[in-house]
């Protein structure tokens, strides 16, 4: 059977994994009538709690006789390895882009992958539905971006087509009729290529993904590129270092909608699944012939953004999770490491420490998320940039960003960019919006967002993504910021926090348990105050008074994963566990911190 491989790249939100829906249903990969939920392939629980794509995951289905691998990817900069890994998996991308917003930081940085490896690259604007959709405008700003990527001629003369992904509608034209999804289908039979199919010479296969099964172990996911292979075949496995190893495949599978099936063999030009090799990792080559040559590795960017991941040593350590130990942790993480390319670890100088590097905070926080729902216990430290030496000077990681805000308050945001050494590269208005375009240091962007929020009002929309290392730039000042730290041990009470709360904004209840050292709220005078949130009320003297009742407490704010890793500065951890996030001094005593400022003043004027 002809094979087609193509994936679906783009910028956050722009549609692709309801693209995929619409494809799915029209093809009969799964049923119209029955209700099925929305974004079925964002099948992964986070996913669905967030809304947004995380992994990149295979689908495949026949349309004419023909079939039709896709890959599904994700459109968030912290997951932009998702997509890079599989972009050698496909002859060809369809690209979304939104017909309103255009052109994003993501559209870029997957466009530029794309056309580097040279796929060929099908347009889709998608959301022509949208109140405000400017389709042909957007056509003219992805030719633009096309233009600056230095695109080929042969590049920029892309074919393009127009989506209501959401009603599972294509046109060719914006005046035809809108019907239903097959337009996209033949204009991908019409523009990409059948995938190359020599299945005569020696068998050679690249892992993309990974997956596991509890039956058959760890499965291999990526494009037979020569050849073919049965069930029960042994088989070389070349390193990534070169060093080859061998192995057996037990079982194969091939994609029929969203499952797996198993299959008699992978053929040259399929996406399949492989079984049967259990120290498998992305990006070796797997064959029959014993001197083959390696495929070329799969390349991702490196990570920019590294958190230590202690051992919780916390006194209230222990407590609430499974898996606690240093071992736990280090094993969790590199089995991590095996099957996510954009990670990379190190052990700490320091035992019990581990130093995690990924490509942004959330890629992070989504793995602590995980961990913790698997039963684990650890602390994490604040975020750091990675920086690099070369030839003797500092260069950083630079993003590109993009910010949607309401017109009145471009002006602050514009200045809040330039503090945080970022350069704003253009304006542009959307209606009764500014869209700021600019670059700026991945070490500007830690907090920014929340810092957008409350700027805006939750109005502004921060994008970014990964550009390139560039020299150091100045320093950022940074806002002081004080923590509330609990004095003693014990259970807190309405009556110490309704005091407290005028000092700054709480993040615990009445009823929760704290610690010496343990960080209750955040102290609106900017510096450190040590407090004591255990204070019963002295009964005597309130019962008369009838003070009792007037204990009014604002609610607390919520402290997220992805909100205490925000807060947490460089002297305080986040405790994770999996029923709470506390945060904390890593000094639990006040007179220790004491100390150690004193000792670091001093070395100051040293
Ligand atoms: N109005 C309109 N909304 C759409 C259309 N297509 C998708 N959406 C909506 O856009 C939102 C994002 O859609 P997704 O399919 O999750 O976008 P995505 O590109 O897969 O997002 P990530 O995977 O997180 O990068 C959802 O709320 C969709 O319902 C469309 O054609 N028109
Ligand atoms: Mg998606």
């Amino acid at each position: 059977m002809e094979i087609r491989n193509i994936a679906n790249i783009a910028h956050v939100d722009h549609g692709k994994t309801t693209l995929i829906d619409a494809i799915l249903k029209a093809t009969g990969a799964i049923p119209t009538r029955v209700e099925t939920a929305e974004r079925i392939m964002d099948s992964n629980d986070q996913e669905r709690e967030r809304g947004i794509t995380i992994f990149s995951k295979n689908a495949s289905v026949n349309y004419k006789g023909t079939k039709i691998n896709i890959v599904d990817t994700p459109g968030h900069a912290d997951f932009g390895s998702e997509v890079e890994r599989v972009l050698r998996s496909v002859d060809a991308a369809l690209l979304l882009v939104d017909a309103f917003e255009g052109p994003m930081p993501q559209t870029r940085f997957v466009l530029g992958k794309a056309l580097e490896i040279g796929l060929k690259i099908l347009v889709v604007i998608n959301k022509i539905d949208r109140p405000m959709a400017r389709p042909d405008a957007v056509l003219d700003m992805t030719l633009d971006l096309f233009d600056n990527l230095g695109a080929s001629e042969e590049q920029l003369d892309f074919p393009y087509i127009f989506t209501i992904a959401r009603d599972g509608v294509a046109v060719r034209s914006l005046d035809d009729p809108h019907e239903d999804i097959t337009p996209l289908l033949d204009f991908i039979m019409e523009h990409v290529k059948p995938a190359a199919a020599d299945a005569g010479g020696i068998f050679r296969m690249q892992p993309a993904t990974l997956a596991y099964d509890n039956y058959v172990g760890r499965i291999a996911v990526g494009r037979v590129y020569e050849g073919r292979a049965r069930g029960n075949t042994p088989v070389y496995v070349i390193g990534t270092d070169g060093a080859r190893r061998v192995g057996k495949i037990t079982r194969i599978y091939s994609f029929e909608g969203l499952d797996r099936v198993e299959a008699k063999e992978a053929v040259a030009g399929d996406i399949v699944a492989i079984a049967g090799i259990p120290d498998i990792y992305v990006g070796e080559t797997i064959t029959n012939s014993e001197d083959a040559e390696p495929l070329p590795a799969i390349r991702v960017d490196p990570p920019t953004v590294a958190m230590s991941f202690l051992v919780n040593n916390s006194p209230f350590a222990g407590r609430e999770g499974k898996f606690v130990t240093s071992r736990h942790i280090l094993a969790r993480l590199i089995k991590e490491t095996e099957s996510n390319v954009g990670l990379k670890i190190e052990s700490d100088e320091k035992m019990d420490s581990f130093r995690v590097m990924g490509r942004g905070e959330m890629c992070l926080a989504v793995l602590i998320e995980q961990m913790r729902r698997e039963g684990y216990e650890l602390q994490v430290s604040r975020p750091e940039v990675i920086m690099r030496e070369i030839n003797g000077k500092m260069y950083e990681p630079i993003e590109r960003g993009a910010i949607t805000v309401p017109d009145e308050l471009s002006g602050r945001v514009i200045e809040a960019i330039n503090i945080r050494q970022g350069r704003i590269e253009d304006m542009k208005k959307a209606g009764d919006r500014a869209v700021l375009e600019f670059e700026i240091p991945t070490r500007g962007l830690l907090g920014f967002r929340a810092a957008i929020m409350t700027m805006t009002r939750g109005e502004g929309v921060l994008y970014h993504s990964f550009d390139h290392y560039g020299p150091k730039r100045g320093a950022i000042k940074k806002r002081q910021v004080g923590s509330m730290i609990s004095g003693f041990t014990g259970v807190a009470t309405a009556f110490s926090l309704n005091n407290l709360q005028e000092r700054g904004p709480l993040f615990i209840g009445p009823g929760t348990e704290v610690y010496e050292g343990m960080i209750v709220g955040e102290h609106n005078k900017g510096a450190d105050l040590t407090v004591t949130p255990i204070k019963g009320k002295q009964l005597t003297n309130m019962r008369a008074s009838g003070a009792d009742d007037a204990i009014k407490l604002t609610p607390p704010v919520q402290m997220t994963l992805e909100a205490a890793i925000e807060y947490i500065q460089d002297d305080e951890y986040a405790e994770i566990t999996p029923s709470n996030i506390r945060i904390r001094k890593i000094l639990t005593s006040k007179s220790d911190r004491k100390r150690q400022n004193r000792r670091e003043a001093e070395e100051l004027q040293d």
